[in-house]
């Protein structure tokens, strides 16, 4: 059985991390048997979350896990895209990728009230002489990251301005189709499904989640991918609570 590595349910959400998500996902769209292990990003051979072993072979990376599944068990993500459509869809993922995943790393890692709130928790089992220090090196190193996406070197207001109009794009981009492709899942809505989830669970409050959720048909749809591929987690409908 394949093994995911993943960082496991936290902050509201069934799994904390974006990428693990995605693959998680893509592993139920696939219809194959896995399991969940905890594990840390240094165990990872890319240093990053997540990471699958498969029999013999250790996969990092959610897009070469994605090539392994499609590769190995002939499961074609995008079946039945066009050409075209594969290409946007591919768009949209780096889109959501590289530019809305870190305004999500911002509001988690680098507004200090949810770092307090979320990820410095996760140093909570250290010794505690040892524990600020590595909380607050924690928090540099990807603030350093955030500076280095190009996101951070812009004011407060101003990265979240500019997230918004990829998510204006991918709010357009989904309209009122049930999935971002057409009326069957892609592999791009697991990753879009990851990323709007981590914005989106009200265990944060962040300028971005509020301004996230003025997009109904985003919040819609991570209330309907919630309630398909993680219908035994508790997730009360972002819908209801808005
Ligand atoms: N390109 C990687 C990105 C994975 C990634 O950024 N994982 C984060 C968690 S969401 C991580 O492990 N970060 C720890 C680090 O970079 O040190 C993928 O698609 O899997």
């Amino acid at each position: 059985m394949i093994i995911l590595h993943g960082f496991g349910p936290g902050f509201g959400l069934p799994e904390i991390s974006p990428f693990v998500t995605k693959t998680e996902v893509q592993l139920k769209m696939a219809g194959l048997a896995y399991c969940k292990e905890k594990a840390v990003p240094p165990s990872s051979p890319k240093g990053q979350l997540p990471y699958v072993r498969d029999e013999a072979e250790t996969i990092a990376d959610s897009t070469f896990i994605r090539a392994h599944i499609e590769g190995k068990y002939g499961f074609d993500f995008d079946a039945p895209l066009s050409l075209q459509a594969r290409a946007q869809a591919w768009a949209f993922e780096r889109m959501i990728e590289h530019h809305v995943y870190w305004a999500l790393i911002g509001a988690r890692w680098v507004d200090d009230t949810n770092f307090a709130k979320g990820p410095a928790h996760f140093f909570d089992g250290a010794p505690e002489h040892l524990r600020e220090k590595l909380r607050e090196d924690a928090q540099f190193r990807v603030a350093e990251n955030y500076l280095l996406s190009g996101l951070g070197r812009h004011a407060p207001d101003e990265d979240t301005d500019l997230a918004i109009r990829s998510l204006f794009a991918l709010s357009v981009q989904l309209g009122d189709k049930p999935y971002l492709m057409g009326d069957t899942p892609c592999g791009t809505d697991a990753t879009a499904f990851g990323a709007l989830a981590g914005i989106l669970t009200p265990f944060f409050d962040s300028p971005l989640r509020a301004r996230t959720e003025k997009f109904r048909n985003l919040v819609d749809y991570v209330d309907r991918m919630m309630g398909q591929y993680y219908p035994e987690f508790a997730w009360s409908p972002l819908r209801e609570a808005a």
